[in-house]
């Protein structure tokens, strides 16, 4: 057997030659794209047009991309120029400890680093990947590529960076309780917040959880057969051994819920965000699945055997419905779980 590459914990290889549009998929529509400047605490401001930024020395750079949904690619080649460069044109002041990254997209999505993170040819601005100029879906003709930190740090369509004193979080960072460390190997994946208890009450007495925005919800054994969940925006839930027969999740967002031996006989995930959902050991028999996205999701255990807890093999049967085009995302020994079934 060939060696494994190591990969961060719970991160799994994307399929090959797949790679997932994650986020915003198109820069604002209208005003074009006119270049990048660097603002705020700096000696003085500047700008680059596209031109500009191609005719300076070109950098390399490979990297690991791991996505929080859980989902990696090793060893994608990138280049542009070092961060590092540019910041020294422009002479950064010795107040500022943070940097912000905005970008040119409709809901002026931003994130940010420290300024210690982003240095030491951590973040480079990419205008190409793999040798080709990058496609507008993947954030061309500008963005930054920043290593060690899961790809949510690293922004499409970049038009301002600004040098801060104080941290000001990204759009994930506050909208989606996405981690704003971010570290991969010690999966800073999202900060611990509990969900409003009041709501939370109201929602369990009557199972209608239908439009709620609740982050790391914890029903793990409880009984919920029924829930009605559809739009639900519950991102990294933990369903673990839940009773969900017949439960509608129909265009909810369950990215990285926990679903480890859950009876999800007979439930609907139509449309849902599956991305990086672990189903290992759920009851999947007569589940909908069509429509939904499962990039970095799981049915059958990686863990080696004597490590395993329960049951490691999600349970499919013919009654089971997935569309193909979510199979082709799947690493192969995922798909194969959904292809084949399960021998009970
Ligand atoms: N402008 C912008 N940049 C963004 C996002 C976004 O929604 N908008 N999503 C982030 C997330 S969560 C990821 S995983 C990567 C996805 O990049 P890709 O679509 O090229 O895979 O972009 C990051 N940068
Ligand atoms: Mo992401």
């Amino acid at each position: 057997m060939n060696s494994i590459p190591s990969l961060p914990p719970g991160q799994q290889l994307a399929a090959t030659g797949k790679w997932p549009i994650v986020g915003e998929r198109a820069p604002a529509a209208g005003d074009t794209w006119r270049g990048v400047e660097i603002t705020g605490l700096v000696d003085s401001s500047r700008h680059w047009t596209f031109d500009e930024l191609a005719q300076l020395p070109q950098a390399h750079l490979a990297t690991d991309i791991h996505c929080v949904t859980r989902w990696s690619k090793l060893d994608v080649r990138f280049s542009g120029v070092w961060l590092d460069d540019l910041l020294r044109v422009v002479g950064v002041q010795a107040q500022a400890r943070f940097i912000s990254f905005l970008a040119h997209s409709e809901r002026a999505h931003s994130t940010s680093l420290t300024l210690a993170d982003a240095l030491a040819q951590r973040t480079l601005l990419a205008l190409a990947c793999e040798g080709i100029p990058l496609d507008l879906s993947r954030g061309g003709p500008l963005r930054t590529i920043v290593r060690g930190k899961y790809f949510y740090k690293s922004l499409k369509w970049l038009r301002r960076i600004e040098l801060l004193s104080e941290d000001r979080l990204g759009f994930w960072e506050t909208h989606a309780g996405y981690h704003n460390q971010a570290n991969p190997w010690r999966e800073e994946r999202f900060v611990a917040t509990s969900p409003n208890r009041i709501e939370l009450g109201r929602r369990l007495a009557s199972l209608d959880f239908r439009e709620a925005n609740l982050l790391n919800l914890d029903l793990s054994g409880r009984d919920l057969s029924g829930m009605r969940a559809a739009r639900g925006i519950l991102r990294n839930a933990d369903f673990r051994r839940a009773r969900l027969q017949r439960a509608d999740f129909s265009g909810a967002n369950l990215s990285n819920a926990k679903l480890q031996d859950a009876n999800l006989s007979d439930a609907i995930f139509r449309d849902a965000d599956l991305e990086g959902a672990d189903f290992c050991g759920a009851d999947l028999r007569g589940a909908d699945l069509r429509g939904a996205s499962l990039f970095g999701a799981t049915f059958c255990s990686t863990v080696p055997p004597d490590e395993r807890t329960a049951a490691a093999v999600a349970l499919i049967d013919v009654r089971t419905q997935y569309s193909a085009v979510a199979l082709e995302t799947l690493a192969p020994p995922q798909a194969a779980v959904l292809r084949h079934g399960t021998a009970t």
